[in-house]
């Protein structure tokens, strides 16, 4: 269409790429093709498929409805899928969050083999042939930039390395899962009938056999991928295969210590919160320490009151007169999103159910829970009544039989069973339940 409305002179143009990538003899890798480029695909349309499930239950498990916990108050209709977080199994968010992250780790060395699978489309000559291959690339543009945008924010977040983000990482991840699905859903769509073939193409067992010497281009496609002009072979399908596989290999035996516990936890080299610090009853990870979070002893010494709101006066409790309330105990770890969690810790305290009754508000809707902590979104959290009403929901003065660090809450910290790490607030001041 564009060729007949521009004519002569697009015709010369379009014939003759200018030189360098552009041209198809520049690509000359001879493993290049439709089959390697369908095996990765595959592996990260299952992949991404459940990087993008894990990344929406994640965003539910705020209960972003409840007050003071959206971090993306601006969702609109992408908040259609929400439903109530439950607290059962007390170790749901310690295996969702633990997946993604490590699952979006793993898989980078395999949207990089893609990405490379795939680059001689990037350098299509002439870049606009018709509308319809305008709208296909412009609509690959949102997918590898969605793709590079969601694995490149998710990275810098659990890194703890906020500074090169234009806004709020939640937000900005959010947004940016719900493009790269729309680009990515597109697609697989168009494309799949393509990758089984190209699947069925050659036998991955025998390709798996195959050394480089042996290791021959793909018949040429009509898609341009695989090279006019091969190279001899420097390196097998297999071995390319085995590379990347040993990539995610090791990015998940430095990472999932993290999350797995047990002895790889001291393999997690690239994790920052995968090791633990220090022995003991309270010898676990630390996200932020009182001093971290500008927490005083003044704060939290002989002066401390837990200050209940709810139906009538408000009412305060010093913390001997919680100690001397029914103290009950549950094994919960702490399971924090950015994907690294404890393993069970055994807490003692205060029931919320119990401190609901002492409220006057037993049937409360929400609780706000808000710490002694000044000026940081984690200071606070809303708990839903399902999460009240759990007998494992604690207010926790004690863990592993030892009363609370400073680092790790004293005098009091909230503790939910499935719940996202920054909801178990710590240093905790006040709690407000509400009807509704
Ligand atoms: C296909 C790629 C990905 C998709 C579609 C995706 C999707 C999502 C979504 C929808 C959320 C919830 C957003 C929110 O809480 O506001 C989320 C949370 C998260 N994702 Fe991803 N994600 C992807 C890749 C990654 C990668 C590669 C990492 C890191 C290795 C990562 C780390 C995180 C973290 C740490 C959170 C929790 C954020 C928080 O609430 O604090 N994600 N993801
Ligand atoms: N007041 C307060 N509570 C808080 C936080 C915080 O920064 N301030 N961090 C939260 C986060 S993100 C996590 S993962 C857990 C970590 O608890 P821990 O440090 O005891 O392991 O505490 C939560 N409670
Ligand atoms: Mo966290």
């Amino acid at each position: 269409m564009l060729r007949g409305a521009l004519g002569q002179g697009w015709r010369t143009v379009a014939d003759s790429p200018p030189p360098g990538p552009f041209r198809r003899g520049f690509w000359r890798s001879p493993i290049r093709g439709p089959w390697l480029t369908a095996v990765l695909g595959s592996v990260l349309l299952v992949g991404i498929t459940i990087l993008f499930v894990t990344g929406l239950a994640s965003y539910a498990a705020y209960n972003p409805d409840l007050r003071s916990n959206d971090m993306t108050p601006g969702k609109g209709l992408l908040g259609f899928y929400l439903f109530d977080w439950p607290t059962e199994p007390y170790w749901l968010y310690r295996l969702n969050q633990g997946v993604h992250v490590t699952l979006g780790i793993v898989l980078v060395p395999v949207l990089l083999a893609k990405l490379w699978s795939v680059i001689p489309k990037l350098f299509d000559w002439p870049p606009v042939r018709s509308l319809a291959q305008l709208v296909e690339r412009v609509s690959l543009l949102l997918l590898v930039g969605g793709a590079i945008f969601e694995f490149a924010t998710g990275i810098v977040n659990i890194q703890y390395w906020y500074q090169p983000l234009p806004g709020s990482f939640y937000s900005l991840h959010f947004y940016g899962a719900w493009v790269f699905i729309g680009a990515f859903v597109v697609h697989v769509g168009i494309r799949f009938p393509r990758m089984v073939r190209a699947l069925r193409s050659r036998s991955l067992r025998d390709e798996l056999r195959t050394g480089t010497a042996a290791t021959r281009p793909e018949p040429l496609d009509e898609h341009g991928l695989v090279a006019a002009d091969p190279a001899p072979p420097t390196m097998s399908r297999r071995g390319a295969l085995g590379l990347v596989g040993a990539g995610s290999l090791t990015l998940f035996v430095a990472t999932a210590g993290q999350s797995l516990g047990g002895p790889l936890r001291r393999t997690a080299l690239l994790a920052p919160r995968g090791q633990i610090l220090g022995s003991g009853p309270n010898g676990f990870q630390v996200n932020k320490t009182a001093f971290a979070a500008g927490v005083t002893a003044a704060q939290t010494g002989q002066s401390w009151r837990l200050e209940l709101v709810g139906a009538g006066a408000p009412v305060a409790f010093d913390r001997d007169e919680l100690l001397a309330m029914p103290q009950h105990s549950a094994q919960l770890p702490i399971a924090c999103v950015e994907g690294w969690s404890t393993s069970n810790q055994l807490w003692s305290g205060v029931r919320l159910a119990d401190l609901a009754r002492l409220a006057g508000r037993p049937d409360a809707a929400s609780v706000l829970i808000e710490s002694v902590q000044r000026g940081s979104a984690f200071a606070n959290a809303s708990m839903r009544r399902n999460q009240i009403l759990d007998s494992r929901s604690l207010l926790a003065l004690r863990v592993n039989g030892a009363d609370l660090s400073l680092d790790h809450g004293f005098p009091a910290r909230v503790i939910v069973p499935a719940a996202p790490g920054v909801h178990n607030t710590k240093w905790v001041a006040r709690m407000t339940f509400v009807e509704a």
